[in-house]
């Protein structure tokens, strides 16, 4: 991030002193900001050496390519098994699984609940976008009721996954949380805290963050819509908070 840059982030003076390089996301993609949070929670508590990343296929596959850490990437919703693995061989490493919402709800969601319920020592991270975004704007378990998708052009079906409380329900000791990407500074704060309960080795940490898809939401154009819709729409039907 140039100097330039660094004088309009007032909230993220520190920039200055953090290389950055352009990223590959749709403009108003929310994954750079979940990434940016976790990114600043990992240096924030000086973990880097020790954390193993492993993301999922779909949008959240581009996340290998800007951090300084260990990755490793998986078919479509496999990402937790295999940090539980990895977390099983290597007992003193911080393994995150970031997944999207048709990865963890969908083709992966067998492996989330048998993590969760085995309170598997591993972090997971779900970007709900309510949508499937690399391959089209599918509907997703995560579409909302009337929501119109490339797979749903009448409105999706009212049925949708609560990831949080559907966790919480199964593990009753587990660190359960939703953030939202337009709050960044809570992010931020979230990611932390989820962090330190997966470094005291406290049992199963799942995080879910909302975040946008403005290709899909096909509000590219227009971040008021983006924004409305994120913070009005989503956050409405998913609650954020701690569970
Ligand atoms: C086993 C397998 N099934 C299906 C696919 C095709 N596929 C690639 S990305 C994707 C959608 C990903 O959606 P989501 O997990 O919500 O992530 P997003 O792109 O929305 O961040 C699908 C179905 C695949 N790559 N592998
Ligand atoms: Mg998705």
């Amino acid at each position: 991030m140039n100097a330039a840059h660094a004088e309009h982030n007032l909230a993220f003076p520190e920039c200055v002193r953090i290389e950055s390089k352009p990223h590959l996301f749709c403009p108003g993609c929310g994954h750079p900001e979940a990434l940016k949070a976790l990114g600043f929670a990992i240096d924030e508590l000086g973990i880097q050496k020790k954390v193993a990343l492993g993301v999922d296929i779909g949008c959240s596959l581009l996340a290998w390519d800007y951090f300084n850490l260990d990755t490793i990437e998986t078919h479509h919703g496999r990402t937790i098994p295999v940090m539980v693995g990895m977390k099983r061989a290597n007992p003193d490493a911080l393994t995150i699984a970031y997944v999207g919402d048709g990865g963890a709800y969908a083709i992966g969601s067998g492996h989330l609940l048998n993590a969760a319920e085995r309170d598997e020592n591993i972090m997971v991270i779900v970007i709900n976008n309510a949508v499937y975004a690399m391959t089209g704007g599918q509907e997703a378990p995560t579409t909302l009721p009337g929501m119109i998708v490339d797979t749903a052009p009448c409105g999706a079906d009212e049925y949708f996954i609560k990831g949080p409380q559907l966790v919480r329900e199964i593990n009753p000791t587990a660190f359960v949380a939703r953030g939202i990407t337009s709050r960044q500074l809570e992010l931020r704060k979230l990611m932390k805290d989820a962090l330190k309960f997966h470094m005291e080795g406290r049992g199963f940490v799942f995080v879910e963050v909302l975040s946008p898809c403005t290709l899909n939401w096909k509000t590219m154009d227009n971040p008021h819509k983006t924004f409305d819709f994120l913070e009005r729409v989503l956050a409405r039907a998913y609650p954020v908070g701690r569970f």
